[in-house]
C-alpha cells in the first residue's frame, strides 16, 4: 500500500505507479495490527492515498459458496480500510474481498472514504462484524464529499452495527446485487445500528 501511494518502492515492494496500480491479494486471510490512528498505512487500518493515483485491491477467486477468499482482517483494532483526503481526484477499486472485524470510534467501521473527489467502485465483496459508534458499520462515504460517487455492486454485509445511522436512504449511493443480512430497516435507533452503509452527499453513476 505505501509503494502504491508513494509511488517508490517500500519494504521489498515494487515501487508503485502513478498511473494504475493494482494489488493483488491471494486468497488468505491478511491480518491488520495496531494501533489505530495512523494514515500513512504504518498501523491499523490500510490507508489509500488518491494522490499516488487508480489503485485496485483485488483478490482472488470466490469460493463455492460464492464467498471471497482474500479477507482482509482488522482484528477490531481500527476500521480496515480509509482512503484519506487528498488534493487530487482518485479511483478505488476493492475487488473480490472480503473485509471483516473493523473497528472504529469514528465514521466507517470498515472503510472511511473521506476523500472529497474520489470514485469508489466495491464489487464482490463481503463486510462482516465491521462496527463504529459513529456512522456507518460497514462503509460510511459522505461528510465533505462532494465530487465523488460510490458504485456498491454483488456484495454483502452482515453483522455491521453503527452507532449512529448506517443506512443509505435519501443518498444517492448506488447498490446493485447488493444486500444486508441481519438488517432491517431503519425505524429505530436499535434498527438503524444494523445497517451498515452510510452516504450523504454523494452522487451515483
Ligand atoms: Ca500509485
Ligand atoms: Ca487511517
Ligand atoms: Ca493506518
Amino acid at each position: 500500500m505505501i509503494a502504491a501511494n508513494t509511488n517508490a518502492s517500500y519494504d521489498g515492494c515494487f515501487p508503485g505507479a502513478s498511473g494504475s496500480d493494482v494489488i493483488s491479494l491471494p486468497a488468505g486471510t491478511y491480518n491488520l495490527t495496531g494501533p489505530a490512528g495512523d494514515d500513512a498505512s504504518a498501523n491499523g487500518d490500510l490507508d489509500i492515498d488518491p494522490g499516488g493515483g487508480p489503485l485496485t485491491i483485488l483478490g482472488s477467486a470466490i469460493d463455492a459458496n460464492e464467498q471471497p477468499t482474500s479477507i482482509i482482517d482488522a482484528n477490531n483494532v481500527d476500521r480496515a480500510i480509509h482512503v484519506i483526503p487528498d488534493a487530487l481526484a482518485g479511483d478505488v477499486q476493492l475487488l473480490a474481498l472480503g473485509v471483516r472485524n473493523g473497528n472504529a470510534t469514528a465514521d466507517g467501521g470498515g472503510l472511511l472514504v473521506g476523500d472529497p473527489d474520489a470514485d469508489v467502485v466495491i464489487d464482490t465483496t463481503r463486510w462482516q462484524g465491521n462496527d463504529t459508534t459513529d456512522y456507518g458499520g460497514a462503509v460510511h462515504f459522505g461528510d465533505g464529499v462532494t465530487g465523488s460517487s460510490i458504485y456498491i455492486e454483488q456484495s454483502e454485509f452482515s453483522g455491521n452495527t453503527a452507532g449512529e445511522e448506517g443506512a443509505p436512504s435519501g443518498s444517492t449511493c448506488r447498490m446493485e446485487g447488493a444486500w444486508q443480512r441481519s438488517s432491517t430497516p431503519p425505524s429505530s435507533a436499535t434498527a438503524r445500528t444494523r445497517w451498515a452503509v452510510r452516504s450523504t452527499s454523494a452522487r451515483g453513476r
